[in-house]
């Protein structure tokens, strides 16, 4: 590619980029005014997304209510799943994209009831690469790895590991039976991302569960006493203007 061709296409992506990123900007926005707290959730294909999405369930009991948006290239196979244990839930389906962009989110949004919601998850499209670069407006990114994917991934997909907050190991039932060096793996992330706050569970026997959904109750609850005290001063300071 010569040097001018490939300055435009920089030029383009980064306009793509910005354009995303106004738009991400706007869904935080709503998200805050209903008192949300928004959850990117990504992995590659199969990682077990919607298994712990639906296992994150059983483990609030009932200590936050939340929403699911499903990312997938095509059908409702993931939005069915999550109706039928009881979730509000939209599918977006991207057609040919590789991952969910901050416009989708904003079309989806308002299709869940979130005056009644403590909490959104997204599942993105499943992608170890692309979904990373676009924001999405919320609040939090959370990178789900799995044991039969093997320890290798952070030093082949290293982009993926440092934009995240926290990472889930899903699929640990399966450490007796395949190959995985928890060291290595463990390696790999700690020089990448030094502060991911990270989880070991398994979506299938519901292991570890227990400890990300009290986690993920500080959380929700620690935004939303910080977003109603920002109201509180903002109503003040409106009262004395
Ligand atoms: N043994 C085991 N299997 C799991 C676990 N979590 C998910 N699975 C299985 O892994 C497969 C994929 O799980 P999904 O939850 O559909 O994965 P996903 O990431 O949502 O998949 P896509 O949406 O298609 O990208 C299913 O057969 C699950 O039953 C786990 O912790 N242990
Ligand atoms: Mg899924």
């Amino acid at each position: 590619m010569c040097s001018s061709t490939a300055t435009t296409r920089v030029q383009v992506v980064e306009k793509i980029l910005s354009a995303n990123d106004t738009i991400a900007a706007s869904n935080r926005h709503l998200l805050e005014h209903a008192g949300v707290y928004g959850i990117n959730i990504m992995a590659s294909p199969g990682a077990g997304k919607t298994s712990f999405i639906l296992k994150t369930l059983e483990a609030l009991q009932g200590r936050l209510q939340f929403g699911v948006i499903e990312g997938d290239l095509a059908s409702s196979i993931d939005t069915d799943k999550a109706r039928a244990a009881g979730l509000p839930a939209v599918q977006i389906n991207t057609g040919g994209e590789c991952h969910l962009d901050a416009v989708m989110l904003a079309n989806a949004l308002p299709s869940l009831p979130l005056h009644d919601l403590d909490l959104v998850l997204v599942e993105n499209v499943g992608n170890l690469i692309c979904p990373a670069n676009f924001q999405l407006g919320t609040h939090l990114n959370v990178l789900i790895a799995s044991i039969p994917e093997g320890d290798d991934k952070p030093y082949k997909y290293p982009g993926m590991y440092m934009g995240m907050q926290v990472l889930i190991i899903n699929k640990t039932d399966l450490l007796p039976y395949v190959p995985f060096n928890m060291d290595y793996f463990r390696q790999g992330v700690e020089i990448l991302n030094p502060n991911l706050t990270v989880f070991p569970v398994s979506s299938k026997t519901g292991e570890g569960m227990a400890a990300w959904a009290d986690w993920l109750v500080d959380k929700v609850r620690g935004n939303q006493s910080t977003v109603s005290h920002c109201r509180d001063m903002s109503a003040q300071t409106t009262l004395n203007e």
